[in-house]
């Protein structure tokens, strides 16, 4: 029998204290992915520890590259070019992470190899044709089950891809990285438009590892005409770790919390806007640059929110922190809307209906709608919440008990190890009365 992580979070508390959350999980499966097809030995430091960066980490090892640690986030890669990986022996298994699967989908299209990715139960639920689609019509092979879903039989084309102009439907980072990927091996050019910005640590690192990317407004260009020159990163910490800090502090009364060295790339921060319309009180310190992404410290104290209609352009920009900060709005004066955000039901759970039935369980006045959810501020009680397996609906709720009558048991709570390692000592630590249980 597998075992079942338990939060048991008491009502209450205040958060205090600064502290680092850990690295950037996005940029950490970028750092593996192109520190590998570069020439030379990149070092990455900051380098998130957790199942998802690591099942990345463990296909390129597969795929025979020599990755030394992590050791304390210290990770170093020898690259073997862009043509060095090899055949796997096995099957690559990405976990949770569908950030992997998509990313090397496209990556593993044009190799001269054959692959198969297989994942968990939530990521073999996931939708994969919104990358097997439009890598077919660069002319790569890949099979997915009737439903569109992994695991992905991917059949080599090695030389065989062509570019494409392609406009998403969907505002996807995944979708766009999985296509500039596939264009590292495709002839001709293959552009990317987005229908609205999405994270671009893609572009960013390739241009970090000096291979020709070429962004113009919303769209994105790049060819096979190039090499990645091994590099330097220090991977900031993850906001949408902070976020968890972000919004407990906001809601507990005397919180003061200050976040250390967390990135702040812009296509990452609605977050941060959406709290301070409702009335949060976020400053952001001491801004620099580190290898390309913006980073700084956030400092947050307590204030009261009020319920907003959240702005539909902020939705890509902030969609991983939506579990969160439902939280703030159940805790919020007034109602709190969200549209625009259908995503959220393909994420490692349906985050609107998952997010909406825990919220009900306390006592909160939410309603799911197709594309969002309708909350009324009030108070709430505790109550027994299961997480489906979902690291961010674990930590919401966790974050939720700072403001609730009564405790607040989660169940499913494994998966916060894919994300934020530790999150249950570094909240206790700030001052959350939070305990794991392991059964
Ligand atoms: O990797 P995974 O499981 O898809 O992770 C999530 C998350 O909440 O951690 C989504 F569920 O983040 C995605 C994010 O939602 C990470 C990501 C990336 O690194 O490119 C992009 C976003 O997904 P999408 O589908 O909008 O491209």
């Amino acid at each position: 029998m597998s075992k079942s992580t338990t939060f048991k979070v008491q009502p209450g508390g205040v958060l205090r204290g600064e502290f680092r959350v850990p690295g950037d999980k996005s940029i950490s499966h970028r750092s593996i992915m192109l520190g590998s097809l570069a020439e030379g030995v990149t070092h990455v430091t900051g380098f998130l520890e957790a199942e998802d960066a690591l099942a990345t980490l463990q296909a390129f090892r597969d795929m025979g590259v020599n990755i030394e640690g992590p050791v304390n986030g210290s990770v170093t890669i020898h690259g073997v070019g862009k043509h060095g990986l090899k055949a796997p022996k096995a099957d690559l298994y990405l976990g949770n992470s569908g950030t992997s699967m998509r990313l090397l989908s496209g990556l593993l299209a044009g190799q001269a190899f054959d692959s198969v990715l297989t994942g968990d139960k939530s990521l073999s639920g996931r939708p994969m044709k919104r990358v097997t689609a439009p890598l077919a019509e660069m002319g790569a092979d890949i099979k997915t089950t009737e439903q569109g879903t992994a695991p992905l039989r991917i059949f080599g084309r090695a030389g065989q891809l062509n570019g494409i102009d392609y406009i998403m439907p969907i505002a996807s980072a995944q979708v766009k990285s999985c296509l500039l990927l596939a264009g590292m091996y495709a002839q001709g050019e293959t552009s990317v438009t987005e229908p609205a910005p999405t994270r671009d640590h893609t572009e960013r690192m390739l241009a970090g590892f000096a291979y020709p990317v070429k962004s113009q407004h919303s769209k994105v260009s790049i060819t096979a005409a190039g090499q990645l020159k091994a590099t330097e990163i220090d991977v900031p910490s993850d906001i949408s770790s902070a976020a968890f800090f972000l919004v407990g502090a906001s809601i507990a009364p005397g919180s003061d919390l200050l976040l250390k060295h967390v990135g702040i790339n812009p296509t990452r921060t609605g977050i941060i806007d959406i709290l301070r319309l409702m009335g949060a009180n976020i400053e952001v310190l001491n801004q620099r640059e580190v290898g390309g992404e913006p980073v700084a410290d956030l400092h947050v104290v307590y204030s009261p929110l009020k319920g907003i209609d959240i702005p539909e352009a902020l939705v890509p920009l902030a969609i991983d922190e939506f579990p969160v900060l439902f939280v703030a709005a159940a805790c919020a004066e007034g109602q709190t809307r969200l549209t625009g955000a259908e995503e959220l039901r393909v994420k490692e759970s349906d985050r609107i209906q998952v997010m909406a039935d825990g919220l009900l369980i306390l006592g909160v006045d939410a309603v799911p709608t197709a594309d969002g959810m309708v909350i009324q501020g009030g108070a709430f009680g505790g109550g027994d919440i299961v997480s489906h397996g979902d690291h961010r609906i674990a930590m919401s709720f966790s974050i939720a008990a700072l403001r609730a009558n009564g405790p607040i048991s989660i169940h499913d709570c494994e998966n916060v190890n894919t994300s934020f390692p530790g999150f249950t000592q570094l909240a206790k630590n700030a001052g959350l009365d939070i305990v794991e249980e392991i059964v």
